[in-house]
């Protein structure tokens, strides 16, 4: 056995070496057969009709009947009106041979229901209205017009792929089974006459490379397609290694983009292909309204984009050639293989609005603490404490930030988690004291695979205790992965949700602290041996479900049982954990990061795009390898891609274990210089993320926003994807591309939004296009004219030595000569702002003057004060300044004019950060 999974190992990094993504591991939409039954499937007469005689109306709902006649089911159907300007429709069968499952884990909490008022029913249709929403629904066929302000913005099933195929009994052969359209339309396994009697051969088992899957319930497909009429692009459905704007799949050879979380060794960009994690949330935009489509179902789905640009070239041109220009539509095709029919509609009409919808559904990433959200050093793996203490000394001897070190599987005893290799790791306390002694934490790894070996606790009680999932015939389930033969948490059962947090206490895993911090990888799962490397669908959990219903929630079952046992085991620490796969409402609990990069141009390219997307699906909390995971980066690439990262809210370089050691201060003093100025110039605008983060958490808006989040109204940015806004507050556009001496920054606004180059200051308008000249040490980002933005300037070894450093507030300022911006401070560790234990401060630029006054009636101690107000596009003939605040009373202050930076700079107005002031110019 040892011999087996060495070769497998050998076998395993030899691919990851050598080659790019074997797409033969992964099945395409016409290898799996639900897939193939409901894409193939034409739209045609009403199958599925609403009975409005057993119509019923309450204060917020709208219930009826909904029948497949020819299939002879019956379904209920209900749509219900949400809080916050969102619509829900909710199918399941009326009376089902099994339980549908329903994702359990994803919203956060009750949904609050808003009022429904009736405009309209008759035998046909009902109107009902909810604020300036309306929902129009049809009886036959069934569909549902919604109307923001009453201008149509999304149809759900416009083109007719409604279906849920209900479960039933499996027919004996040569029986006629009463399948409804999909299956009579089915034309690709049968050839003649008499199609419609045949199943597709998947229906009831299914074979992929030499995996078998028994399907035991047979057929239970659901899906629909929504329309959205007017919308220029469609982004959303994280995880993907692919533009923003989601390309259509419609035609062009192209698979749906696949939501099924799995470990797919060296993706490929440019790619519909699933990836770790999926979010099936899309957001249609255009510059008049967004709407968006939350389809809640954990089980493995598929979604077809249209893009009306692209699927109607033929009446484009006839268009062209007569003058009138159709609106735009794009659409969405969902396709799960079961669950219930759980679609909200969140009727936007802003990005804004939108994405806040969607958050109010799935909920926010808390506020982190402070550390995490500064440099993060990682490899697999420091070899030994003796490693890791050499590591951090490197970097303060080459004054280097950092701020977390990170253990990869090698830690462990044979990759038994929770314990700590007996040689290499003998004396973890100590190493932990030395990183903590500066403020530094230490990440180790904790996947789900159990080692099945005798003697290991973790197996032991998970078999005593029945804790492990099982296969189809009933038996503990075992796969292959790190450890060799392994077996899996069954993570649905509450007794095994309880027991596996409580491994995270100190008493149990010996050696931790609290600032001993998790990392939850391969957790899909990933099974070596398994059918595209992860668990058999017809394995079982708790609850009698099958794999297959819950697939896409394993990973955020996992880190929901991560969080609350670190809370549990430190009540009074914010938890960080890192988690690779997720889905709706793993923001709650984890950050993510895109998993195996390779050290190539194009995955340097695609962390935006893809960090962007999973920002719109709540995962604001984003990161990539810094550096590349697979492959030796060249060192204009390492530095490039320090320089990148330092845009995304997670910021750690890792690599694989046969790359060669990359840690910055490895190389030539200009290199180790530049990646240097990455690191500074991302430590001194921490407290403008750590500000955002507080007010995503407050408002769910964004951490990382795409272009058109901010600018809405701008056709020319839907498919801007190379550049990104941190808050609102400065866009960036790193250069990612080898070798080039300039680069086109798109940016946005018009001749009255002014933008500040972030290192020189020098001034722009937002009127499109610009070219920026660059060298290797250039990293081209602007502030935005209007927005004041809150720096710690002073270079120092970690995050927390910062604590009590004085603030530099850079005053962008806009064609009136005003801006403002928020500052978020507390503890950066505890829950004790829950407690009003903060401070959050507003700064407001006008009439020469800069007030700065308290959001919120609360408090935080704390010495740090004002070093420095720079002003970005001052106002001419200013030379002096006068503070006034309560405890130091009015301070002449003196400035200084900086001509080739075309800056104003007020020296040392010290007043105490937390202390109301205003500082006036004249
Ligand atoms: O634990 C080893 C790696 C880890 O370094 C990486 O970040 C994960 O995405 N892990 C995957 C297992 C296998 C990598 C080939």
């Amino acid at each position: 056995m040892a011999l087996n999974f060495k070769c497998v190992y050998i076998i395993v990094v030899a691919l990851a070496i050598t080659s790019a993504v074997d797409k033969g591991n992964f099945k395409s939409c016409e290898q799996s057969s639900f897939c193939r039954r409901l894409r193939n499937a034409k739209p045609q007469d009403a199958d599925f009709v609403l009975n409005l005689d057993t119509l019923h109306v309450s204060d917020n709902a709208v219930e009826a009947e909904l029948r497949n006649e020819e299939a002879e089911a019956t379904f209920k159907f209900v749509l219900t009106s949400l809080h916050g300007n969102i619509f829900r429709v909710f199918i399941d069968e009326e009376k089902p041979l099994h339980s549908r499952y329903q994702v359990d884990g994803a919203l956060n909490g009750e949904l609050q229901v808003a009022k429904l008022e009736v405009l309209e029913r008759d035998k046909e249709k009902v109107v009902v209205r909810s604020g300036d929403n309306k929902a129009v629904i049809t009886a036959e066929p069934i569909r549902i017009e919604f109307f923001k302000n009453d201008v149509l913005v999304a149809v759900v099933n416009d083109k007719g792929l409604f279906n849920m195929e209900h479960l039933r009994p499996k027919a004996s052969e040569g029986l006629v089974v009463k399948l409804g359209k999909f299956m009579r339309y089915l034309s690709i396994f049968s050839e003649g006459e008499a199609e419609h009697t045949k199943e597709d051969p998947g229906a009831w088992e299914e074979n992929f490379k030499s995996h078998h899957d028994s399907k035991p319930r047979g057929p239970e497909a659901v899906g629909v397609d929504v329309t959205f009429p007017g919308a220029l692009r469609i982004y959303g459905l994280p995880e993907h290694a692919d533009k923003l704007a989601l390309r259509t799949t419609q035609s062009g050879g192209l698979d749906p983009y696949r939501l099924y979380n799995l470990d797919v060794f060296e993706y490929e960009v440019d790619s519909t292909m699933a990836l770790y994690g999926a979010i099936p949330v899309v957001y249609a935009h255009s510059d008049k309204n967004t709407v968006g489509a939350f389809w809640h179902n954990a089980a493995e789905t598929w979604v077809d984009i249209g893009n009306s640009k692209d699927t109607n070239v033929v009446s484009s041109i006839v268009n062209l050639v007569s003058g009138h220009q159709p609106e735009n539509t794009v659409d969405a095709h969902f396709m799960s293989e079961s669950g219930v029919f759980d679609l909200f509609i969140l009727m936007g009409p802003t990005p804004k609005d939108t994405v806040r919808q969607y958050a109010s559904l799935t909920g926010v990433a808390p506020l982190p603490q402070y550390f995490a959200l500064g440099y993060h050093q990682c490899r697999w793996n420091y070899n030994d404490e003796d490693d890791v203490i050499n590591v951090v000394d490197n970097f303060d001897t080459n004054d280097l930030p950092v701020d977390v070190m990170w253990l990869d599987i090698e830690y462990t005893d044979g990759k038994k988690y929770f314990t700590w290799d007996p040689i290499k790791f003998a004396h973890p306390n100590a190493m932990i004291s030395n990183l903590t002694s500066v403020g530094r934490k230490l990440v180790v790894i904790i996947d789900p695979h159990i080692k099945r070996e005798g003697g290991y606790f973790l197996h032991e009680e998970c078999l005593a205790n029945d804790y492990y999932v099982k296969n189809k015939d009933g038996h503990v389930y075992e796969g292959w992965c790190w450890p060799g033969s392994s077996s899996y948490p069954d993570l649905l059962d509450p007794k095994v949700q309880d027991y596996y947090k409580g491994l995270y206490s100190l008493d149990k895993f010996h050696g931790t602290t609290s600032d001993v911090h998790i990392w939850n990888d391969m957790n899909e799962p990933s099974v070596f041996n398994g059918p595209e490397v992860t668990m058999p669908k017809d394995c079982k959990h708790y609850g009698n479900w099958e794999h297959r219903h819950i697939h896409n929630i394993y990973g955020l079952l996992y880190t929901k049982i991560t969080y609350d046992g670190l809370i549990e085991r430190s009540p009074d620490r914010r938890p960080f954990i890192l988690t690779r796969s997720h889905f709706a409402g793993s923001q709650r609990y984890a950050a993510v990061w895109t998993g195996d990069n390779d050290a190539q141009w194009p995955h340097l390219q695609a962390s935006f795009p893809m960090c962007l997307s999973e920002a719109l699906g709540g995962m604001s909390f984003c990161g990539a390898d810094v550096g590349g995971f697979f492959h030796n980066p060249d060192t204009e690439l390492l530095q490039r891609w320090y320089q990148t990262g330092i845009w995304l809210p997670f910021y750690r370089a890792h690599a694989h274990i046969d790359t060669r050691r990359r840690e910055p201060y490895l190389f030539a003093e200009d290199v180790r210089m530049r990646i240097r100025n990455a690191l500074r110039l991302r430590y001194a605008l921490l407290p403008l993320w750590y500000t955002l983060f507080r007010e995503h958490e407050t408002t769910g808006e964004p951490v990382i926003r795409p272009l058109f989040y901010v600018y809405p109204n701008d056709p020319n940015v839907v498919d801007v994807d190379n550049e990104l806004l941190v808050g609102d507050r400065i866009l960036a556009r790193p250069v990612t591309e080898a070798g080039v001496s300039s680069v086109s920054v798109y940016l946005p606004g018009g001749a009255n939004e002014f933008w500040y180059d972030v290192e020189d200051f020098k001034q722009y308008q937002g009127t499109g296009v610009i070219t920026i000249p660059v060298t290797l040490d250039k990293n081209p980002a602007f502030y935005r004219g209007g927005s004041i933005i809150p720096r710690k300037d002073r270079p120092r070894r970690s995050s927390s030595l910062t604590h009590h450093d004085p603030y530099t507030l850079y005053i962008a300022l806009d064609s009136n000569k005003s801006a403002s911006g928020t500052l978020y401070i507390d503890d950066g560790q505890s829950f004790n702002y829950r407690n009003k234990k903060y401070l959050y401060l507003n700064f407001e630029f006008k009439d020469n003057t800069l007030t700065s006054s308290l959001i919120d009636k609360t408090d935080y101690p704390t010495d740090a004060w004002i070093e420095r107000v720079v002003i970005l596009g001052p106002p001419a003939g200013i030379n002096k300044a006068k503070l006034n605040s309560k405890s130091l009373g009015t301070v002449s202050l003196e400035t200084s004019y900086d001509g080739e930076n075309r800056s104003l700079t007020v020296r040392k107005p010290g007043v105490n950060i937390r202390e109301p002031f205003t500082l006036k110019l004249h």
